[in-house]
């Protein structure tokens, strides 16, 4: 499968190619260790396997280092500056038109969180599953808030993605804290998880709720409701536990999701619903929308694949082939 790479992975490498350059000389000798925990702008926090948190310049115009980066850097001033970046495992990212937002490097999961209240896009969900497919990450998905009226249907509204094989868990973390802790803990236990999701639907509150101290802010129902408000602004790496085998990474709410990094002949095979019959179209080069004899439109009729999902696909389809940018 063809993917483009992100902008800002090519750019990192450079960043660190550049840098490999001067470790070459006597300069980056000893050069330690880190984990990016938090970024802010050109700045980062690095914290050393000792546990100090350092905050390091970067070099470069921009930083392209992002939470779970893995960097070398060194003392300056009475912080530090970072002198390399480690390879990356994966990198999780939306790309629109204008720019790609990287969220986080070297995940092992995603958890992409929607509540009853306020209501959630599918289309947004659905993107961020495509999202993690193309990035080789695994996603699971959260329903939060089931103490709230119209759970019912939100939960119908997920049954397509349960039935093509994700994990969807469903939880209360505000109303029945013990339980959704229960329900969700083997599932991030000794994993770094992503968390992700529009504002609003309990990200912060999910972390506040597994990790001691972290005092992520959370936003009142209100605030939260009022277009364009994000209580969370920043990404931010938090460990689940002291032995470090596990963290939560909160994030911003995002309420665009751009995939532009995904080639619109891609896109089926990115979902698990579709991909099992993609191959059994007539024509090997089918785009599942309008040609005959096409095996995916045909589940869809016949009720295999939920509507919304082949109307999410179409939607995706002709956005990904737009060819103005
Ligand atoms: N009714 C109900 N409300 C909840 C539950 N969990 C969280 N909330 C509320 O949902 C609101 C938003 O929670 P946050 O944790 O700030 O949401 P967020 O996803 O971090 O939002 P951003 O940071 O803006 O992206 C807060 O008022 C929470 O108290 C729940 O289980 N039930
Ligand atoms: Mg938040
Ligand atoms: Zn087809």
């Amino acid at each position: 499968m063809r993917r483009k790479a992100p902008d800002d992975v090519a750019e990192a490498s450079e960043a660190a190619e550049a840098t490999e350059g001067a470790a070459a000389g006597a300069t980056s000798e000893g050069a330690d260790a880190a984990l990016v925990v938090a970024t802010y702008g050109r700045q980062v926090l690095v914290e050393t396997p000792a546990g100090a948190r350092i905050r390091c310049q970067t070099r470069g115009k921009k930083s392209d280092l992002v939470v779970g980066d893995r960097v070398r850097w060194q003392p300056a001033g009475d912080g530090g500056v970072v002198t390399a970046l480690e390879p990356r495992r994966n990198v999780f990212f939306r790309q629109d038109e204008w720019r790609t937002k990287s969220f986080a490097a070297n995940l092992d999961q995603v958890l992409v969180l929607v509540a009853v209240e306020p209501p959630f896009s599918e289309s947004q969900l659905a993107r961020a599953l495509i999202a993690a497919a193309a990035a080789d990450v695994q996603a699971i998905v959260g329903l939060n808030k089931i103490d709230l009226p119209g759970a019912a249907e939100a939960r119908a509204r997920l049954a397509p993605y349960a039935a093509m094989g994700v994990t969807v868990l469903e939880f209360a973390l505000k109303a029945d804290p013990d339980s959704a802790r229960a329900c969700l803990l083997p599932h991030l236990r000794g994993r770094a998880t992503l968390v992700l999701g529009p504002s609003g639907m309990g990200k912060s509150t999910l972390v506040n709720r597994f990790v001691e101290g972290a005092e992520a802010q959370v936003g009142e129902v209100s605030r939260a409701l009022n277009a364009g408000r994000h209580t969370t602004t920043s990404t931010t790496w938090y460990w689940l536990d002291e032995q470090h085998a596990g963290a939560l990474i909160d994030s911003p709410g995002f309420q665009e999701f751009g995939l532009r990094q995904v080639e619109a002949r891609d896109l089926a095979a990115l979902m698990p619903d579709l991909a099992p019959f993609a191959g059994d179209c007539r024509f090997a080069n089918c785009t599942h929308r309008h040609e005959p004899g096409c095996a995916v439109r045909a589940a869809a009729e016949a009720g295999t694949i939920s509507a919304s999902r082949l109307r999410i696909y179409a939607a995706l389809y002709e956005e990904l082939s737009r060819k103005e940018w």
